[in-house]
Protein backbone atom coordinates (compact mmCIF):
# COMPACT_ATOMS: atom_id res chain seq x y z
CA UNK A 1 0.00 0.00 0.00
CA UNK A 2 1.11 3.23 -0.92
CA UNK A 3 1.72 5.94 1.98
CA UNK A 4 -0.90 7.85 0.43
CA UNK A 5 -3.29 4.75 0.03
CA UNK A 6 -2.62 4.56 3.76
CA UNK A 7 -3.43 8.14 4.57
CA UNK A 8 -6.42 7.73 2.85
CA UNK A 9 -7.25 4.51 4.52
CA UNK A 10 -6.90 5.89 8.16
CA UNK A 11 -9.02 8.87 7.20
CA UNK A 12 -11.67 6.49 6.48
CA UNK A 13 -11.71 4.29 8.94
CA UNK A 14 -10.71 6.34 11.79
CA UNK A 15 -12.64 9.72 10.84
CA UNK A 16 -9.27 11.90 10.72
CA UNK A 17 -5.28 10.85 11.29
CA UNK A 18 -3.01 12.12 13.63
CA UNK A 19 0.89 12.80 12.05
CA UNK A 20 3.72 13.86 14.54
CA UNK A 21 6.53 16.62 12.85
CA UNK A 22 9.58 15.41 14.13
CA UNK A 23 12.13 18.09 13.45
CA UNK A 24 16.03 16.61 13.08
CA UNK A 25 17.34 19.57 14.26
CA UNK A 26 16.07 19.70 17.52
CA UNK A 27 17.17 16.38 19.02
CA UNK A 28 20.53 14.53 19.70
CA UNK A 29 20.26 11.30 18.25
CA UNK A 30 19.20 8.78 21.71
CA UNK A 31 16.89 11.22 22.48
CA UNK A 32 15.50 10.67 19.24
CA UNK A 33 15.30 7.33 19.51
CA UNK A 34 13.13 7.66 22.46
CA UNK A 35 10.76 9.98 20.71
CA UNK A 36 10.82 7.52 17.70
CA UNK A 37 9.61 4.86 20.22
CA UNK A 38 7.10 6.43 22.15
CA UNK A 39 5.31 7.73 18.61
CA UNK A 40 5.58 4.05 17.79
CA UNK A 41 3.13 3.27 20.46
CA UNK A 42 0.91 6.42 20.66
CA UNK A 43 -1.60 6.10 18.37
CA UNK A 44 -0.22 8.34 15.77
CA UNK A 45 -0.60 7.24 12.19
CA UNK A 46 2.30 8.87 10.50
CA UNK A 47 5.87 10.38 11.21
CA UNK A 48 6.78 14.03 9.61
CA UNK A 49 9.88 14.84 9.18
CA UNK A 50 11.39 18.23 8.45
CA UNK A 51 11.71 21.83 9.18
CA UNK A 52 11.92 25.62 7.06
CA UNK A 53 15.41 25.82 7.70
CA UNK A 54 18.34 23.36 9.04
CA UNK A 55 21.14 24.45 11.21
CA UNK A 56 22.12 20.97 12.79
CA UNK A 57 24.57 18.37 11.15
CA UNK A 58 23.67 14.48 10.07
CA UNK A 59 20.39 15.74 9.23
CA UNK A 60 20.43 12.53 6.81
CA UNK A 61 21.67 10.23 9.33
CA UNK A 62 18.74 11.42 11.90
CA UNK A 63 16.11 10.65 9.58
CA UNK A 64 18.10 7.01 8.88
CA UNK A 65 18.18 6.66 12.12
CA UNK A 66 14.27 7.60 12.10
CA UNK A 67 13.22 5.29 9.29
CA UNK A 68 15.08 2.48 10.51
CA UNK A 69 12.72 2.60 14.18
CA UNK A 70 10.04 4.19 13.02
CA UNK A 71 6.96 1.74 12.62
CA UNK A 72 4.79 4.43 10.80
CA UNK A 73 5.07 5.70 7.75
CA UNK A 74 7.51 8.59 7.41
CA UNK A 75 7.14 11.31 5.26
CA UNK A 76 9.63 14.22 4.48
CA UNK A 77 8.11 17.79 5.11
CA UNK A 78 10.58 19.29 2.98
CA UNK A 79 11.56 22.85 3.69
CA UNK A 80 14.22 23.11 0.55
CA UNK A 81 15.48 20.58 -1.89
CA UNK A 82 18.61 19.48 0.24
CA UNK A 83 16.40 17.96 2.82
CA UNK A 84 15.75 15.13 0.17
CA UNK A 85 16.28 12.09 1.60
CA UNK A 86 16.26 8.06 0.23
CA UNK A 87 15.64 7.42 4.01
CA UNK A 88 11.95 8.50 4.10
CA UNK A 89 8.63 6.36 2.43
CA UNK A 90 7.14 9.27 1.18
CA UNK A 91 7.60 13.21 0.48
CA UNK A 92 4.52 16.02 0.64
CA UNK A 93 5.15 17.34 -2.34
CA UNK A 94 4.56 20.97 -1.61
CA UNK A 95 3.86 24.14 -3.42
CA UNK A 96 3.25 27.30 -1.71
CA UNK A 97 0.18 28.41 -3.16
CA UNK A 98 -0.48 30.81 -0.52
CA UNK A 99 2.41 32.67 -1.63
CA UNK A 100 3.03 34.74 -5.33
CA UNK A 101 7.06 33.27 -4.81
CA UNK A 102 7.80 31.03 -8.46
CA UNK A 103 10.92 29.72 -6.26
CA UNK A 104 8.27 28.23 -4.03
CA UNK A 105 5.46 27.70 -6.37
CA UNK A 106 7.56 25.18 -9.10
CA UNK A 107 10.90 26.36 -9.31
CA UNK A 108 12.29 23.88 -6.04
CA UNK A 109 9.54 21.55 -7.17
CA UNK A 110 11.61 21.46 -11.09
CA UNK A 111 14.73 20.90 -9.08
CA UNK A 112 13.42 18.31 -7.10
CA UNK A 113 11.56 16.18 -9.52
CA UNK A 114 14.97 14.40 -11.26
CA UNK A 115 15.94 13.80 -7.30
CA UNK A 116 12.32 12.37 -5.98
CA UNK A 117 12.39 10.04 -9.02
CA UNK A 118 15.65 8.66 -8.97
CA UNK A 119 15.29 8.47 -5.03
CA UNK A 120 12.10 6.30 -6.65
CA UNK A 121 10.00 8.14 -3.23
CA UNK A 122 6.71 8.58 -3.42
CA UNK A 123 5.69 12.36 -4.30
CA UNK A 124 2.42 13.30 -2.68
CA UNK A 125 1.18 16.41 -4.20
CA UNK A 126 0.25 19.00 -1.11
CA UNK A 127 -1.09 22.49 -1.94
CA UNK A 128 0.76 24.23 1.04
CA UNK A 129 -1.42 27.62 2.49
CA UNK A 130 0.08 29.66 4.72
CA UNK A 131 -2.25 31.41 7.11
CA UNK A 132 -1.17 34.16 9.33
CA UNK A 133 -1.14 33.52 13.03
CA UNK A 134 -0.18 36.31 15.29
CA UNK A 135 3.57 36.47 14.10
CA UNK A 136 6.07 36.04 11.39
CA UNK A 137 6.91 32.17 11.22
CA UNK A 138 9.70 30.51 9.75
CA UNK A 139 7.98 28.79 6.92
CA UNK A 140 6.44 32.52 6.26
CA UNK A 141 10.02 34.27 6.20
CA UNK A 142 12.30 31.74 4.83
CA UNK A 143 9.46 31.43 1.61
CA UNK A 144 9.48 35.28 1.30
CA UNK A 145 5.45 34.85 0.88
CA UNK A 146 2.62 36.63 2.77
CA UNK A 147 0.17 34.75 4.56
CA UNK A 148 -3.65 34.68 3.83
CA UNK A 149 -5.13 36.48 6.77
CA UNK A 150 -6.43 34.10 9.66
CA UNK A 151 -10.26 35.77 9.21
CA UNK A 152 -10.28 35.64 5.58
CA UNK A 153 -11.90 32.31 4.96
CA UNK A 154 -12.69 34.02 1.22
CA UNK A 155 -9.38 34.12 0.57
CA UNK A 156 -8.66 30.48 1.78
CA UNK A 157 -11.93 29.06 -0.20
CA UNK A 158 -10.24 30.07 -3.54
CA UNK A 159 -6.81 29.18 -2.91
CA UNK A 160 -8.47 25.92 -1.66
CA UNK A 161 -10.83 25.76 -5.02
CA UNK A 162 -7.72 26.39 -7.03
CA UNK A 163 -5.94 23.22 -5.78
CA UNK A 164 -8.67 21.10 -6.57
CA UNK A 165 -9.07 22.28 -9.71
CA UNK A 166 -4.83 21.58 -10.32
CA UNK A 167 -5.36 18.31 -9.06
CA UNK A 168 -3.38 18.42 -5.96
CA UNK A 169 -3.79 15.33 -3.43
CA UNK A 170 -4.02 17.30 -0.23
CA UNK A 171 -4.27 20.65 0.97
CA UNK A 172 -2.43 21.78 4.36
CA UNK A 173 -3.37 24.62 6.30
CA UNK A 174 -0.34 25.80 8.14
CA UNK A 175 -0.26 28.08 10.69
CA UNK A 176 3.68 27.84 10.60
CA UNK A 177 5.83 26.30 13.24
CA UNK A 178 5.20 27.70 16.84
CA UNK A 179 2.57 29.82 15.76
CA UNK A 180 1.03 31.79 18.09
CA UNK A 181 -2.64 30.80 17.33
CA UNK A 182 -3.68 28.07 15.54
CA UNK A 183 -5.51 28.29 11.59
CA UNK A 184 -9.18 28.71 13.35
CA UNK A 185 -12.06 25.74 12.94
CA UNK A 186 -14.24 28.41 10.99
CA UNK A 187 -11.26 28.79 8.72
CA UNK A 188 -11.51 24.60 8.14
CA UNK A 189 -14.85 24.71 8.04
CA UNK A 190 -15.31 27.06 5.28
CA UNK A 191 -12.63 25.14 2.84
CA UNK A 192 -14.00 22.03 3.65
CA UNK A 193 -17.56 22.79 2.53
CA UNK A 194 -16.22 24.09 -0.70
CA UNK A 195 -13.81 21.19 -1.60
CA UNK A 196 -13.69 17.15 -0.60
CA UNK A 197 -9.64 17.69 -1.19
CA UNK A 198 -8.31 16.13 2.41
CA UNK A 199 -6.98 19.09 4.32
CA UNK A 200 -4.29 18.62 6.83
CA UNK A 201 -4.07 21.14 9.37
CA UNK A 202 -0.56 21.88 11.76
CA UNK A 203 1.13 24.89 13.13
CA UNK A 204 0.49 26.08 17.20
CA UNK A 205 -1.42 22.98 18.39
CA UNK A 206 -0.96 22.40 21.89
CA UNK A 207 -4.03 20.37 22.94
CA UNK A 208 -5.83 17.88 22.15
CA UNK A 209 -9.03 19.94 22.99
CA UNK A 210 -7.86 22.27 20.06
CA UNK A 211 -6.91 19.30 17.73
CA UNK A 212 -10.43 17.42 18.33
CA UNK A 213 -12.37 21.35 17.21
CA UNK A 214 -10.28 21.42 14.13
CA UNK A 215 -11.34 17.67 12.74
CA UNK A 216 -14.70 18.48 14.10
CA UNK A 217 -14.94 21.65 11.59
CA UNK A 218 -13.75 19.00 8.68
CA UNK A 219 -9.85 18.54 8.94
CA UNK A 220 -8.76 15.30 8.19
CA UNK A 221 -4.98 15.35 9.57
CA UNK A 222 -4.16 17.21 12.17
CA UNK A 223 -0.11 18.02 13.14
CA UNK A 224 1.52 18.80 15.90
CA UNK A 225 5.57 19.51 16.47
CA UNK A 226 6.60 22.04 19.38
CA UNK A 227 4.47 21.09 21.70
CA UNK A 228 6.14 17.56 21.62
CA UNK A 229 9.32 18.97 22.16
CA UNK A 230 9.30 19.42 25.80
CA UNK A 231 9.35 16.18 27.22
CA UNK A 232 7.19 16.67 29.75
CA UNK A 233 4.35 16.81 27.12
CA UNK A 234 5.13 13.62 25.69
CA UNK A 235 1.95 11.87 27.07
CA UNK A 236 -0.02 14.47 25.33
CA UNK A 237 0.72 12.57 22.18
CA UNK A 238 -2.14 9.65 23.51
CA UNK A 239 -4.40 12.28 24.21
CA UNK A 240 -4.17 13.68 20.84
CA UNK A 241 -4.34 10.80 19.09
CA UNK A 242 -7.49 9.90 20.89
CA UNK A 243 -9.25 13.50 20.48
CA UNK A 244 -8.32 13.42 16.95
CA UNK A 245 -9.21 9.83 15.54
CA UNK A 246 -13.30 10.01 17.37
CA UNK A 247 -14.00 13.74 16.77
C1 LIG B 1 3.24 21.55 11.09
O1 LIG B 1 4.53 23.47 11.23
C2 LIG B 1 3.61 22.68 11.91
O2 LIG B 1 2.26 21.99 10.23
C3 LIG B 1 4.08 22.28 13.25
O3 LIG B 1 3.75 23.34 14.05
O4 LIG B 1 5.50 23.00 15.73
O5 LIG B 1 3.66 24.69 16.07
O6 LIG B 1 3.18 22.24 16.19
P1 LIG B 1 4.05 23.30 15.60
Amino acid sequence: MSVFEHLLETKASKGAGYLVLVDPDRWDIDELELFINKINVSGADGIMVGNSLTLGEGEQQMMKRIQEIATLPVILFPGNVNQLSPHVDAVFYLSVISGRNPQFLIGDQVQAAPVVRHLGLEPISTAYMLIESGRVTTAEFVSGSKPIPRDKDEIAIAHALAADYLGFKFIYLEAGSGAKYSVTPQMVKAVTSYTDVPVIVGGGIHTPEVAGALVKAGASFVVTGNVLENPDNSHLMEAFAKAIHKS
